[in-house]
């Protein structure tokens, strides 16, 4: 089999998604996402100026081959354009092996390991009597776990809190929205939500959070400390990771699990955080770290730590990410939990898809590939509508972390 064809499809149902899609001579076609928020073009002129040409007549089965081949054949390794861009290549040629094998794509990585993904999903509100409530209303709808983000008292904005409930959407048209951050009101309030929802929903529930990089190490390990009697599934993003030492001092003070990674687009990123077991559970997506082929090594690594898998999964990594990441967590064997947030129906209806939710569990389905096509007529509707994600200021006017 020869690649013959391979385009860039830049659509925005309602927000922006960047598709790679690679035709072979024997009609199979593969789709891989490759969407970064707020820096889509950069991905889409990387494939198609860069990496697209060198793609023409190469055998889409040497996944492996042309994972390095972009890799190495760089020069200039990691970053998040180059890892996305690779992870599309990646995805689309896992999609066209498994379809050429008439294979779900899960079933090439080793098989079934569980009958189902778990999911947790996005419950926020303007205050705790709201977020509560949201919380309520996915345990309704069957999910086991459910990720809950509050406003603050005496701050305007706070992370996490949508302008819809179950398609949140962080991103603005225009320039970034500039929002106002108080580590001191975050730090004095989160424990009492945690408090509220144990109160109210008991312990059976999953419960996680993300502090969204906005913490110092010492001032996560606090937050972590305060919130051990509510036995969080995870505390995310608890403060930033380039310094991956920097879990140490978490560590040091908390039993709180710790989830890291959403952001991270090579092993490299997560190598220490692994080895020293300074992290419970690794956030590596499809999209961002590279495709299937690396996020593989890095489950593989955490693997030997008791570390386990749980992917990022927010609405701006489009469906085929979703679509991917479904069989890659129903086969690995440290699977930990899947982030499910939404898309629009607009979204779904541009990218067709065969996994289904019910009960708590997201299903990859049977169809050969990852089982995510797009709709090229419909996605032509939706032109690219530029947006940025939110900057973030403490109260003084000093750039913080968003
Ligand atoms: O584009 C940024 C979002 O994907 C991110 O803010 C979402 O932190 C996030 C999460 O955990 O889903
Ligand atoms: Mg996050």
């Amino acid at each position: 089999m020869k690649i013959t064809a391979a385009r860039v499809i830049v659509t925005c149902p309602g927000r922006n998604f960047v598709t790679l899609k690679i035709e072979t001579d024997e009609g199979l076609t593969g789709l891989g996402d490759a969407t970064l928020n707020g820096r889509e073009l950069a991905v889409a002129s990387y494939l198609t100026d860069h990496v697209i040409p060198c793609l023409i007549g190469r055998d889409p089965h040497q996944v492996e081959d042309i994972w390095q081949y972009l890799y190495r054949g760089a020069y200039w390794r990691r970053g998040p354009v180059t890892m996305s861009a690779i992870a599309a290549v990646d995805t689309a040629l896992w999609d066209i092996k498994a379809k050429a094998a008439g294979l779900p794509l899960y079933q090439l990585l080793g098989g079934r390991s569980r009958e189902g993904v778990m999911v947790y999903g996005h419950a926020n509100g303007r205050d705790l009597a709201e977020t509560t409530d949201q919380v309520g209303k996915y345990l309704e709808m069957g999910y086991k776990a459910v990720r809950a983000q509050t406003g603050i008292p005496g701050m305007k904005t706070a992370y996490g809190i949508g302008r819809g409930t179950l398609f949140y959407e962080p991103a603005t048209k225009g320039l970034p929205e500039e929002q106002i951050w108080s580590t001191e009101k975050y730090l004095d309030f989160v424990p009492k939500l945690f408090e509220e929802l144990r109160k109210v929903y008991g312990f059976g529930p999953h419960l996680l959070h993300d502090a969204h990089h906005r913490l110092t190490p010492i001032e996560a390990g606090r937050l972590g400390k305060a919130l051990e009697p509510y036995r969080l599934f995870w505390l995310e993003d608890c403060t930033p990771a380039e310094n991956q030492e920097a879990f140490k001092l978490v560590r040091q003070h908390t039993v709180t699990p710790l989830a890291v990674g959403e952001i991270f687009n090579s092993i490299h990123d997560c190598r220490e955080l692994i080895q020293n077991q300074l992290i419970d559970y690794i956030r590596t997506t499809v999209v961002h770290a590279g495709g299937i082929t690396q996020l593989r090594r890095i489950a593989d690594l955490a693997a030997l730590y008791q570390i386990k898998t749980g992917s990022h999964g927010a609405t701006d990594n489009s469906p085929v990410c979703m679509g991917a990441a479904l069989h890659f967590d129903i086969w690995v064997p440290n699977f930990g939990i899947q982030e499910y947030m939404r898309h629009t129906p607009e979204t779904d209806a541009v990218f067709p898809h065969a996994y289904t939710f019910s009960d708590g569990y997201l299903h990859p389905g049977e169809a050969p590939g990852h089982g995510v096509e797009i709709d090229e007529a419909l996605a032509a509707k939706y032109p690219y509508d530029p947006a940025y994600l939110p900057v973030c200021r403490l109260e003084d006017g000093t750039m913080w972390n968003w």
